[in-house]
């Protein structure tokens, strides 16, 4: 019996920088679907697409009123779903929307954005995980550069490098208020993080991330390969990212949040195993199984 080894060791005591060994598109129709074959060769190139104006501006609108529902609502809770910032008590981001918001829930099922996950990922799809990342106006601290895949695969047992993410603006994401940044094209290289899981690491993560997150010199490898794109947009724009693209964002000094809903889509044939680098599997409301 043929014992697989794992493509995609993390978590050890030396960087290294792994060529994908999976596909970055799984569709077998090209040409028909809700990418144009333009929009998925580019998705295929780089890792990411960007739709400046995905929801019509009714639709917006009631993003916005729901968004701003849930951050009342959000003030007083303390249920493990909230994530606080690492140096405030503001509301960093609320998980798992897609199974507690019936107004969330619907949104990420929408048709559209079903349609687009399953031309991506060349199956039945569902949510793996979602959340609202608040990023309030002065206090929204940055999401330093990572790979969600490393996560997913180390501590969530994501098999392969079969997802990927919609981030959806919920209010203007603009060059001064944190807007999340792309190395174009790294998702072709997974780069194996030094270090091994702390326990209960999500509890920690979720607010600073300090296992999981590639060294300097991987870093400034892939930036010279790839460079640095910033999509920026009105609120109801709409960035699709490829689970294994390096990406990042700035703490936000701005008096304006920054504040998007994001839904990752797993295909059915990809479900969560073991984790490949932790001693437990994370919670429910981080990665559904
Ligand atoms: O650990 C995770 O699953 C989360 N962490 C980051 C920084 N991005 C992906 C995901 O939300
Ligand atoms: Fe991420």
């Amino acid at each position: 019996m043929s014992i697989q080894t794992d493509p995609y060791t993390s978590r050890g005591t030396e960087p290294q920088i792994i060529e994908r060994q999976d596909p970055v598109v799984y569709t077998d129709s090209r040409e028909s679907g809700f990418l144009s074959a333009n929009q998925l060769q580019f998705y295929e190139d780089n890792g990411y697409l960007f739709f400046p104006d995905f929801f019509s501006p009714q639709e917006t609108l009631e993003l916005q009123e729901q968004q701003q529902r849930l951050w009342r609502e959000g003030i007083g809770q303390e249920g493990p779903e909230y994530v606080r910032e690492p140096e405030s008590d503001m509301i960093r981001s609320i998980f798992a929307v897609h199974h507690n918001d019936p107004f969330f829930s619907a949104l990420l099922q929408d048709p559209r954005l079903v349609s687009l996950a399953r031309q991506i990922l060349g199956s039945e799809v569902y949510i793996h995980q979602s959340r609202i990342n608040f990023k309030a106006g002065f206090r929204g601290k940055d999401f330093y550069w990572h790979s969600d895949f490393e996560t997913w695969h180390a501590e969530d047992g994501m098999p392969r490098m079969r997802a990927f993410s919609i981030s959806i603006a919920l209010t203007e994401n603009n060059p001064f208020n944190g807007p999340l940044m792309v190395m174009p094209g790294s998702h072709r290289y997974f780069i194996s993080c030094i270090g091994a899981t702390p326990k209960n690491h999500y509890q920690k993560s979720l607010r600073a991330q300090q296992y999981g997150i590639a060294d300097d010199n991987s870093l400034t490898y892939l930036a010279r390969q790839c460079g640095i794109e910033m999509p920026t947009g009105t609120a109801g724009s709409l960035l699709a990212f490829d689970c294994n693209i390096m990406h990042g964002s700035n703490s936000n000094i701005s008096p304006y949040p920054r504040s998007n809903v994001f839904a990752v889509y797993n295909s059915i044939d990809n479900r969560l195993g073991p984790p490949f680098a932790a001693s437990e599997p994370r919670p429910w409301y981080l990665a559904s199984r």
